[in-house]
This record gives structure tokens, C-alpha cells and sequence, in this order.
């Protein structure tokens, strides 16, 4: 049992994902491809957090909403030029649809003009209770769609085939930050990725492995040593891959210490 309360009664009748979260943080998804979402929001964390009930996904068809012979949902551009683009009727009679029974949805059209997420984008959306993904295709959304979310989110410079997998990066994301989803010990863990480093670097059995050996000290049991070993390798490596981070990291007196002595040497 990794953790007890005080009335010593085992974690599951006192579940925190009840106790602090009466309300599971909803994921609407608007997408032309439903099955792209099948086998991720199916297994690991998502689908416990949905088996828990503190998350819900719901995958909505834009094919429901579209109307005539073919349910089109796209459409050749004006102006001429290569390619299609998604129509904007379809996609806001399904931003209609999908939001007019829910309280305070946020809308969210995922694309590469969108503003880059970051853990404190992240940290932001999971504040909300309710997020509607439009997934748009590469070819382009109709510009007026843009009129009917709230914001534009991209997940990284470079072109996807469609909002899709973007869309599940950021459910992902702001899933692992809805209380009772990830477990505590991890949850801290993630609070130290948000004092802006990178990881230190990370051993299991065996010890010697194709004649590359697991640092001593972490074979020590010198709790204290290591831990001062993990912070200055968290140090190193940030500076050594990202130096856009460590400019931005929050840092202690020994860490500015100890990168400036290690600089000299
Ligand atoms: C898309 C217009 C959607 O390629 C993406 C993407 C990249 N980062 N974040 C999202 O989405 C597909 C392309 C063009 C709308």
C-alpha cells in the first residue's frame, strides 16, 4: 500500500479522485477519422482515468453534421490552388452541437498557426473542466472556422496529416495533470520537470550492460550524494541540449555554484 490516511482505511474508499474531483475533466473530440482514437484513448493511462471516471472522451463523427448526397466536409479552394479545404458548416454545426448541452466548454482547433504548447499551456487547459477539439486536415480549415473556437493550439513546427494525433498529444498532456490520474509519486516527479530542467539520467538492473556500467554512486546508498549527483547531471544535460531551458530554469545558489565552477574546469 504506497499510501495510508488517517482513519488508516486502504486508498480505495478514499479514493482523492472523488474527493477532489467530483467531476471528470471532459475531452470532446470533432474529427472526420473517429478510429484514429480507438486504440489510444483503449489502453494505459487514458483508459484508466476513464475507468476511473475522472476523465471522459467522447469522439464526435463531422460526418454526423454534414449534410446533402455525399456529407461532404470539404471543398475545393476559392481562389483556386491545390488541395481541399474542410467546410466551415459541418464543423461548427458539430462545435453547436457537441457544446450546446455542456456548461463551459473551451474550443481548441488544433493546427500548425496555433500558439505551441508548453507545460504551462498545459497546465492552463487542465483548469478547465470541459475541451472541444476540432481536428482540422493539413490542406487548411476555411478561416472563418477560426471565428468559432477560443483558441489555436500546434503541438510543434512541422505538418501532421491532420489535427488528430495533435489533438491526442494534448489530451495526453493535460490528462496526466487532473488529480487522480497519475499516482503521487509521479505527479512530484512531473512538479520537478516544471522547475524547468530536463531529466537526470536513469539506471535499472543490470549493472554492467554490454560493458556500459551504472554510475557508482547510484550503486552506493548514499541517499544525499545522490541526489546532488541526479541535480548536477539534471544541470549538465540541460545546458548541454537545451540551453533555451536552463536560461529559464529555476535555479538555487549551489546550482549557479556549481555550473559556473564546472565551467571552469
Ligand atoms: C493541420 C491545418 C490542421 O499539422 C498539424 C499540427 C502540427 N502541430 N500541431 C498541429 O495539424 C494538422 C494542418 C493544417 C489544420
Amino acid at each position: 500500500m504506497e499510501e495510508g490516511n488517517h482513519i488508516g482505511l486502504p486508498l480505495r474508499f478514499n479514493n482523492r479522485s472523488f474527493d477532489l474531483n467530483p467531476h471528470p475533466m471532459q475531452f470532446h473530440i470533432i474529427t472526420i477519422f473517429p478510429e484514429l482514437f480507438t486504440s489510444p484513448l483503449s489502453v494505459s493511462l487514458l483508459k484508466k482515468a476513464q475507468d476511473r471516471g475522472v476523465v471522459s472522451c467522447v469522439v464526435h463523427n463531422l460526418r454526423d453534421y454534414a449534410i446533402g448526397k455525399h456529407r461532404s466536409t470539404d471543398d475545393t479552394p476559392y481562389g483556386g490552388g491545390r488541395g481541399m479545404v474542410m467546410k466551415p458548416e459541418p464543423v461548427v454545426a458539430a462545435l453547436e452541437g457537441v457544446c450546446q448541452p455542456l456548461s463551459q466548454p473551451w474550443r481548441i482547433l488544433l493546427s500548425p498557426q496555433g500558439a505551441l504548447l508548453t507545460q504551462a499551456k498545459v497546465a492552463e487547459l487542465a483548469a478547465r473542466q470541459t475541451l472541444v477539439f476540432v481536428c482540422g486536415r493539413y490542406e487548411g480549415v476555411d478561416e472563418r472556422i477560426r471565428a468559432f473556437v477560443d483558441e489555436e493550439v500546434s503541438v510543434g513546427d512541422y505538418i501532421l496529416s491532420g489535427g488528430e494525433i495533435a489533438a491526442l498529444v494534448v489530451i495526453d498532456a493535460v490528462a496526466r495533470l487532473v488529480p487522480g490520474v497519475v499516482g503521487r509519486k509521479e505527479s512530484t516527479q512531473e512538479e520537478s520537470f516544471s522547475d524547468g530542467l530536463l531529466e537526470y539520467p536513469q539506471y535499472t538492473r543490470p549493472e554492467a550492460f554490454r560493458g556500459l556500467r551504472v554510475p557508482e554512486v547510484l550503486l552506493s546508498g548514499n541517499h544525499a550524494e545522490i541526489a546532488r549527483w541526479r541535480r548536477k547531471q539534471a544541470l549538465l544535460r540541460t545546458r548541454e541540449r537545451r540551453p533555451d531551458l536552463l536560461a529559464r530554469a529555476t535555479l538555487s545558489a549551489d546550482d549557479k555554484r556549481w555550473l559556473a565552477q564546472e565551467s571552469n574546469e
